[in-house]
């Protein structure tokens, strides 16, 4: 039997700032004690996790002087190796501080859109100094509340123009680091920039080097918007842009719950990992959640091992779908092709056109054939439910 034990193999990793959560809310106060770096560290390893992403300011508050910085970053160093944990991912806090409050690279104000690039490149510094290769741009405050005041082509053009001048920069200071983009529809301004991964696709190939950049789809964002997280992460896997995953779990329609992975829709969670393991996408599984804010130090421990228990169970069930004979019999009846279109498909050639156009379909047969989608998810509902 499968112990769903999580090993660094599976690429599992937590934020600071998600374990960290002390469970503040916009209604109420923080009900946890605050964690430092290093112990988080550590109870990430204890839980089996393979590493620890943050923002520069969940490990070096933002008022820290050089010394302390210093400081600081040893011991996180240390424990980093006591615990056999690495730092794949980093980020920046471009939206707690008020000066953020219209946006970073987007904000109308020209210093504070200066202070963002500043601020970023400073903690590409940190992240590359810890060893990430994947550096996350959520665009946290780059929105609006009301389009009376900002030019959304100018806000456009300030973000690419950003991200192009970060891109130079990593370059320039020979840092093997990728960019991804987080898109979330809104919360905590009311619209924010390039809502959805398909936005944040077509805006990569705007850039001067789409090559260095591509996506970290949230699964929370995705059905926030009420979209198929799975559909997204195909599309961006098709174009080769996959480079990051956030997984939690969010019921459509709420506020930003950022729920433990599978808490919610254990269907749509089984079809994502199904993917992510069909397609052998390697990066990391990283959970961008937190725990409920009833939960107390030990149950926060909980939520951290249920997440990836969570998905290692899926991964199990990917594994019974593609060994089941009844489900893989069905599928064949599905996709059955015997070949006999194959001339009329692929690039086009002015004689396949023409001959297309020139055969004869049975329109009415093709209209009478059914699909056993029935019984295909019904088969899909019993594995999951465990009594397959
Ligand atoms: C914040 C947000 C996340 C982003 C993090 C990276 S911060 O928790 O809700 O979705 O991934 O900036
Ligand atoms: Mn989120
Ligand atoms: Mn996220």
């Amino acid at each position: 039997m499968n112990s769903y034990r999580p090993s660094p193999a599976h690429r599992f990793t937590f934020g600071l700032w998600t374990v960290g959560n002390p469970g503040r809310d916009p209604f109420g106060l923080p009900v946890r004690d605050a964690l430092s770096p290093v112990q988080i560290v550590k109870l990430l390893g204890d839980a089996g996790a393979y590493g620890v992403n943050f923002h520069d300011n969940d490990l070096v508050p933002v008022d820290a002087t050089p010394a302390q910085e210093r400081r600081i970053v040893s011991d996180f160093r240390k424990a980093l190796a006591d615990c056999g944990l690495c730092v794949p991912m980093a980020t920046t806090n471009l939206f707690s501080d008020p000066a953020f409050r219209d946006g970073a690279f987007t904000s109308n104000d020209p210093k504070v859109r200066a202070y963002a690039l500043q601020k970023t490149m400073r903690a590409i510094d940190l992240g590359a100094s810890l060893g990430a290769k994947v550096y996350v741009f959520w665009g946290g405050r780059d929105g609006t509340e009301t389009d009376a005041g900002k030019n959304l082509l100018d806000a456009q053009k300030w973000f690419r123009e950003a991200l192009n001048f970060l891109c130079g920069y990593a370059r320039d200071r020979k840092y093997a680091i990728k960019f991804a983009l987080e898109a979330k529809p809104n919360e905590p301004r009311g619209d924010i920039f390039l809502p959805t991964t398909g936005a944040m696709l077509a805006f990569i190939a705007t850039l001067d080097r789409p090559e260095m950049i591509g996506v970290n789809p949230e699964v929370a964002h995705e059905h926030m918007a009420g979209l198929n997280f799975t559909h997204a992460v195909a599309q961006a896997w098709d174009a080769g842009k996959l480079f990051h995953v956030d997984l939690n779990d969010q019921a459509p329609g709420r506020y930003d719950q950022d729920f433990r992975f599978g808490a919610h829709n254990i269907k749509s969670a089984f079809f994502l990992v199904k993917f992510l393991e069909d397609v052998g996408y390697a990066g990391s599984r990283h959970f961008d959640a937190h725990a409920y804010r009833t939960s107390d130090a030990e149950d926060v421990k909980a939520f951290a091992r249920g997440c990836m228990r969570t998905y290692l169970i899926l991964k199990e069930k990917a594994a019974q779908f593609r060994a089941d004979p009844e489900i893989q019999r069905l599928l064949a009846e599905i996709t059955a092709d015997d070949g006999a279109m194959d001339r009329f498909q692929g690039r086009f050639e002015k004689k396949k056109a023409a001959a297309l156009k020139g055969h004869k379909f049975d329109r009415a047969a093709l209209g009478r054939r059914g699909m056993p989608y029935e019984r295909l998810d019904q088969l899909v509902v019993e594995l999951l439910l465990g009594v397959r």
